[in-house]
């Protein structure tokens, strides 16, 4: 890709960062924290390689994404509003009732593939849509985004197992390696490190990236689309909670609590502040 394409990604990412900050901040609740570590990685995903239509976001043959990670809603509607599945004004009902931007992603939200929220399951629903494709000779991909924290579930290693075992080539994973889960560190809580071996030794294909930095991202989700060896791919995406907002970030307590006015103040003023060329 050209430089000048990943400078673009690079600032729609800049500009969904303040997207999030402002979703939450309006509803006073939800995500911030795994919102902004998964952001770049989610601009990628949708404005360089997602085959999917916001005209039509039910086409038959599209690629599918699934949110495992539910909870970081607000990266997902910030990228879906971009995009053009809805208007972006919806952003402003977020979790109020009668909006069509739940806290949980809901499959009547145009562009949404899978209403997630508990945690561990959207990788199995991946699986199964993976498996659905194989039978239907389906060119279409599979993308799966998981959390640190998730990945202590059992299930994630049960449908890891079953994807190798059905040769999912057509399934790329990714893990939010952000660090940090709802109550602290996820290596003190309950390492899952090392991660990239205990994939590797699942039988997928593994590639580790920083998923800040948008060439190495935009170079990782192109190798992961051409792999055709009969596994599966993960991509470990070694990302930090909270990234671009200084007090946000590796802090547990931003993982589901809204900044006040005075935080929502100093977090946009520090996101209008970054540098796109140097971040990373
Ligand atoms: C099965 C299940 N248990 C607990 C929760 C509550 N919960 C929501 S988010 C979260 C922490 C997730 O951490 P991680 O996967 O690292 O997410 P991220 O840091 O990317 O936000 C927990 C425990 C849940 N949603 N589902």
């Amino acid at each position: 890709m050209e430089k000048a394409e990943i400078l673009g990604l690079k600032r729609t990412a800049k500009e969904l960062r303040k997207a999030i900050i402002d979703i939450v901040y309006k509803a006073q609740s939800g995500h911030p924290g795994g919102s902004l570590s998964e952001i770049d990685m989610l601009v990628a995903l949708y404005f360089s390689r997602l085959n999917v239509d916001p005209k039509d976001p039910k086409g038959k043959g599209r690629d599918k994404f699934v949110l495992s990670k539910g909870h970081a809603s607000p990266g997902l509607y910030a990228v879906l509003a971009e995009k053009g599945f809805f208007p972006k004004k919806e952003l402003d009902g977020f979790r109020k009732i009668g909006s069509m931007l739940q806290g949980h992603p809901e499959l009547a939200t145009p562009g949404i593939e899978y209403a997630g929220g508990s945690l561990g399951q959207g990788i199995c629903f991946a699986v199964g849509l993976a498996l659905a494709g194989k039978l239907d000779k389906s060119k279409a991909k599979v993308v799966v985004m998981i959390g640190d924290g998730e990945a202590q579930e059992g299930a994630v290693w049960e449908a890891s197992m079953a994807a190798h075992f059905h040769k999912l080539d057509n399934l790329i994973a990714i893990l939010d390696k952000n660090q940090v889960q709802e109550t602290g560190r996820t290596e003190e809580v309950m390492a899952i490190d090392p991660a990239a071996e205990k994939w590797k030794a699942f039988g997928w294909n593994v590639a580790e990236i920083n998923g800040h930095d948008m060439g190495q991202v935009v170079d990782a989700l192109g190798r992961a689309w051409s792999m055709q060896n009969g596994k599966p791919t993960m991509i470990v995406s070694n990302t930090v909670k909270g990234k671009g907002v200084s007090f946000m970030e590796l802090n547990h307590k931003f993982h589901g609590k809204a900044p006040n006015e005075e935080e929502y103040k100093k977090a946009i003023a520090e996101i209008e502040a970054i540098d796109v060329e140097k971040f990373g």
